[in-house]
């Protein structure tokens, strides 16, 4: 029955740390992977989270199913962190949130959500963007077009080009974009920017659909979520957002995440929340338990949220750290046209390195980074820094 089955290939991100863990050299390092590693190159078990699952382990929880669409205290605490504390959509009862596995749940439980109600709707991704977002809605039966977003001399947003091609996008559109923190390019919009982008997704009747999946890690919770309350502001009636748990609570193998959908009103949030319940019943029925208690039981409690946020802080001012010092060795190496790595926001530089200088990092010095350029600044530390610094240097030349 399978002998005409054919090898798929590896996932093009996760296939690297395989690579890496197999590499008998010394040193290596794992530019690859979006994970936070700390100062020791470590990952993190945040203090809040730790004591979060004291509270939890003390209250003997048994395990029971949950609801399809999540535990209500997680949905609606995660409801607040992506929307904020006075969203009116949100008051309204126009916000349906549903628990779900990670950003990537999210995004696969809205694809399959919007091929059922728009079947006829395209997608439209950033040029770059994550791999998985065109899997991602490729598996859920859409036809997918890029817009043009990066601009690789400016390593900025490419604004004009993206803004020319909503423009010209058919009315019912998804639209894909990044809250913060875009991967792999670190290229965000500025306020102005969104609020351009917000009247023209309005205008032009597209939907927006809005990955989040790194809160807190450009400038803070609330400011990281500016693009999806200026969308709201600017009167757009229907926006989805994926929101992922994974980096800002360092929650990533839990899998938790969130998909919200605002409604025009309370009664089709009704509708639209039973239909996004019918999608995950036929996917895996409800989702697990462990990850979104410890999230709510986080953001339930005014100590451990302000702990949560100041870890976040800890580990958004590391990254920001790192970036600086690579720039600065970089310079000394006679290389200060790095510089822009300070301007990118996030977990990723995008270093302007061709397929072939990364393949050379690889073979020469075990330096693993996506072949696209991306490195993931958060793997860098004080003991890697030189060494990394000094093979960038020599690659480029
Ligand atoms: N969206 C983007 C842009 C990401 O980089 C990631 C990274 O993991 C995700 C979504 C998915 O997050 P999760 O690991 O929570 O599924
Ligand atoms: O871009 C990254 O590195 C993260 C992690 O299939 C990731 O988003 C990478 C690939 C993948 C799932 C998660």
């Amino acid at each position: 029955f399978f002998s005409s089955v054919a090898l798929a290939p590896d996932d093009p991100i996760l296939g690297l740390t395989d690579a890496w863990l197999a590499d008998p050299r010394s040193p290596k390092v794992n530019l690859g992977v979006g994970v936070y590693y700390d100062a020791d190159g470590r990952q993190v078990l945040p203090e809040s989270v730790m004591r979060a699952e004291a509270t939890l382990t003390a209250r003997r929880r048994a395990r029971s199913y949950i609801p399809i669409d999540g535990l209500p205290d997680y949905d609606s605490a995660t409801q607040r962190l992506v929307f904020g504390e006075d969203c009116a959509a949100a008051a309204e009862g126009r916000v349906v949130t549903a628990q779900t596995l990670g950003g990537t749940g999210a995004l696969r439980v809205g694809a399959d959500f919007l091929k059922a109600t728009l079947p006829f709707a395209k997608v439209a991704i950033s040029q770059p963007s994550w791999p998985n977002h065109q899997v991602l809605f490729r598996a859920a039966g859409f036809e997918i077009g890029n817009y043009p977003y990066y601009h690789a001399d400016s390593h900025g947003v490419d604004f004009d080009a993206m803004l020319a091609a909503l423009l010209a996008m058919d009315a019912g559109t998804v639209v894909l974009l990044h809250a913060c923190c875009h991967n792999p390019t670190g290229a965000d919009l500025s306020t102005a920017q969104w609020r351009e982008v917000a009247g023209t997704v309005r205008d032009r009747g597209l939907l927006p659909f809005v990955d989040m999946a790194y809160q807190g890690f450009d400038r803070g919770i609330a400011e990281d979520a500016q693009g999806i309350a200026i969308l709201l502001e600017a009167g757009v009636e229907n926006l989805l957002v994926a929101n992922s748990c994974s980096k800002s609570f360092s929650l990533y193998g839990e899998r938790v995440g969130a998909l919200s959908l605002v409604c025009a009103s309370a009664d089709e949030a009704r509708r639209v929340r039973s239909q996004v319940k019918q999608t995950i019943r036929a996917n895996y029925s409800n989702p697990p338990t462990h990850g979104a208690a410890l999230v709510a039981t986080i953001l339930g409690d005014p100590d451990l949220r302000a702990q949560w946020e100041e870890e976040v802080g800890q580990m958004r001012g590391r990254i920001k750290a790192m970036r600086n010092g690579l720039v600065a060795r970089l310079a000394a190496l006679g290389h200060p046209e790095f510089a822009f790595i300070n301007r990118q926001a996030g977990m990723f530089t995008y270093s302007g390195l061709s397929p072939a200088q990364v393949q050379r990092l690889r073979d020469e010095f075990a330096i693993y980074a996506v072949s696209s350029g991306r490195i993931c600044v958060s793997a860098l530390n004080e003991a890697n820094l030189d060494y990394v610094a000094d093979a960038i240097a020599r690659v480029a030349g």
